[in-house]
């Protein structure tokens, strides 16, 4: 008799932005229900104790009366918190060096993009202007880092790799060597010193809305290079995208990256796609691998089937 398998819910939301296909083939010895495979799945699925998902549907949660973990298919999990269906159980967020390494890669990218200012020779290489700029040293510019979770503390030891001064802001205070770090109460200190803003929160109540002109108007100037800069690859629902325009527009801000929008996509209106100071990815600063995903998956599962404790639990209170 062939040996029973134990079930695996895999529901992947919104085909074109995650994918799910890869996922099925990675879990040999569990059953996977993939809900985004094409067909209507109104069933209740009973025996089902675990879901990696993105984006739950609102309802998927009601259909899973024996769900025991819930597997967030991203490092954030506000896709999940905001349902208000979302049932009390552990919920497990992706954190794997291959997510890691790719956030600080585009980070460094960022900061190294508006230090090197290659916005600025693009426009003159597109009027074959040959136009030399100031050419200030990483150390003279002051990067804060706010958010100092698994990404935040990886991105800022390797911007300080690249000789920026780094600083640090989070809820607790941290200790990294080289970079001073500030905690939730010393807010107004660490902006002062900032010529760019890294932006690695977690969207919660505490953080919707919090990169905006006040706190843009707190940062600091460089002479010589457009400057300030604010980069964000936490989620877009922590930015006030009006403000982040009109501050463009008044030299408040000098230049911005944006991976993440109140709204993905992007609306084709928001002048920010145009703007000439500010570059745009499509939330792709560090996207989910699905062989790692499995992995991380697997492991937990393991880890729980043999009665030890769950890595990377999301701690409801704080909504991260
Ligand atoms: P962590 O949970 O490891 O870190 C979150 C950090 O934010 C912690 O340092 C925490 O402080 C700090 N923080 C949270 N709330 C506040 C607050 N109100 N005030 C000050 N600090 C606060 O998360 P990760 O580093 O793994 O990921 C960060 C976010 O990046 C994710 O939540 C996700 O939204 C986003 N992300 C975006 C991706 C993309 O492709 N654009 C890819 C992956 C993630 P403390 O340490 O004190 O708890
Ligand atoms: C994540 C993301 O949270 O991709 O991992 O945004």
């Amino acid at each position: 008799m062939a040996e029973q398998k134990s079930p695996l819910l895999l529901a992947v939301q919104f085909a074109g932005e995650r994918k799910s296909d890869s996922f099925s083939e990675a879990f040999t010895d569990r059953d996977v229900i993939n809900l985004n495979d094409g067909t209507h799945h109104p069933e209740i699925f009973h025996g089902v104790k675990y879901a990696i998902v993105w984006k739950p549907d609102a309802k998927l949660f009601a259909r899973l009366p024996d769900l025991e973990i819930i597997f967030s298919a991203g490092a954030g999990v506000d896709h999940i918190l905001q349902s208000k269906d979302v049932p009390d159980l552990p919920i497990v967020r992706f954190v794997d060096p291959t997510l890691t390494t790719r956030m600080s890669e585009w980070v460094c990218l960022q900061c190294l993009s508006h230090l090197r200012q290659t916005k600025q020779y693009d426009a003159s290489q597109s009027k074959q202007n040959w136009n030399e700029r100031p050419q200030p040293e990483a150390k003279e510019i002051t990067v804060g880092v706010m958010g100092l979770g698994i990404l935040g503390q990886d991105a800022a030891r390797k911007l300080k790799m690249l000789g920026f001064t780094v600083i640090g802001w989070s809820r607790t205070k941290k200790q990294i060597d080289g970079v001073e770090c500030f905690d939730q109460s010393e807010i107004d200190t660490f902006l002062a010193h900032c010529h760019f803003v890294v932006g690695l929160l977690p969207l919660t109540p505490d953080t919707k809305g919090f990169y905006n002109r006040p706190l843009f108007l707190k940062l600091k100037s460089h002479p010589e290079i457009a400057t300030p800069i604010f980069i964000n690859g936490g989620r877009g629902g922590s930015q006030v995208e009006t403000d982040i325009i009109s501050c463009l527009e008044d030299g408040i801000l000098g230049g911005v990256s944006l991976d993440v929008f109140e709204q993905e996509p992007l609306s084709l209106d928001s002048p920010l796609w145009s703007h000439p100071a500010a570059i745009i990815t499509p939330h792709v600063a560090a996207s989910s691998d699905a062989t790692a995903i499995s992995h991380h998956v697997n492991r937990q599962i393991q880890r729980y089937e043999a009665g030890e404790p769950l890595e990377h639990l999301v701690d409801r209170q704080i909504g991260y």
